[in-house]
């Protein structure tokens, strides 16, 4: 049966072999069967600009989005909180498409809202602070014109700050906000919603007025990979 895959917050980096190692047996075994492949943001631990293509384990990553898409898979990628900077080179290497965040695709007779996530937790004030600043133009450039390891430092020391930060910030303030899941859904004419981000796996229902809205949350891959199947009979979550 025809189908899509969707995957999200894999953090893929040289220090996590395993998850690389699930991940590739992913790609060969499962993914190639799709008709496309969605990675809805974090594919990578983080990205400090399309000049690290060569760092670490990023282009044994690239060159097997790249084998997939050869096998007529189409694999689509959306920018992650720590996967942003991805731009025209990796875009070029690895022959996926570029997802803005949010696209609305129409599957198999579904129509399905796919995101990121980290746009919903509007409670997390410090992190949508720190997300409009990295995320204007005039900022990228000037961290893009630094050499590469400096960022990487820099990314390094904003990780740690981000994971003591996390560490005293109510899991309530990081999910995603009712009020703006409801508000997505409405702009959209009320689809079925996929995103990540929360690391939180989960199917959830949500009325908003006289509809009823399924969203669907994608789980990351640091136990275990998980993806989303969808297919004409709807969506199924799957443990690897
Ligand atoms: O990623 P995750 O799930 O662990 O945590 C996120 C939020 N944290 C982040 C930070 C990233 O993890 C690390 C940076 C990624 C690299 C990007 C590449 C290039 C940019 C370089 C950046 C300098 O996204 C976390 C959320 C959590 O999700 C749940 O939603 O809570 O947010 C934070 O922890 C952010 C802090 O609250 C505030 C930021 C601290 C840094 C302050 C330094 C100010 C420097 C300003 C730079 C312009
Ligand atoms: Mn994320």
């Amino acid at each position: 049966m025809q189908h899509s895959l969707f995957i999200s917050d894999l953090h893929l980096c040289e220090s996590r072999p395993t998850i690389m190692k699930a991940f590739n047996e992913f790609l060969a075994h499962t993914a190639i069967h799709a008709d496309a492949l969605y990675i809805l943001g974090d594919l990578f631990e983080y990205w400090a600009g399309d000049d690290a293509i060569d760092c670490g384990t990023h282009s044994e990553t690239i060159d097997a989005l790249r084998q997939l898409c050869s096998q007529g898979v189409s694999v689509f990628v959306m920018h992650g909180n720590r996967d942003f900077l991805l731009g025209d080179r990796f875009i070029k290497a690895s022959n996926a498409s570029l997802l803005a965040d949010p696209t609305l695709v129409s599957l198999y007779g579904q129509r399905i809202l796919l995101s990121h996530g980290d746009t919903l937790c509007t409670d997390d004030l410090a992190y949508q602070q720190f997300k409009l600043q990295v995320r204007s133009k005039q900022w990228q450039l000037q961290f893009l014109s630094q050499p590469l390891a400096s960022r990487i430092a820099y990314i390094e020391s904003i990780r740690q700050k981000s994971e003591q930060q996390k560490s005293v910030k109510s899991m309530l303030i990081m999910d995603v906000n009712n009020s703006a899941v409801s508000q997505l859904l409405s702009q959209h004419d009320y689809p079925t919603l996929i995103h990540g981000h929360t690391h939180r796996p989960m199917q959830h229902q949500h009325q908003i007025g006289n509809h009823r809205c399924e969203r669907w949350v994608l789980g990351d891959w640091y136990d275990q990979g998980s993806y989303l199947r969808v297919d004409k009979l709807g969506i199924h979550p799957r443990l690897l």
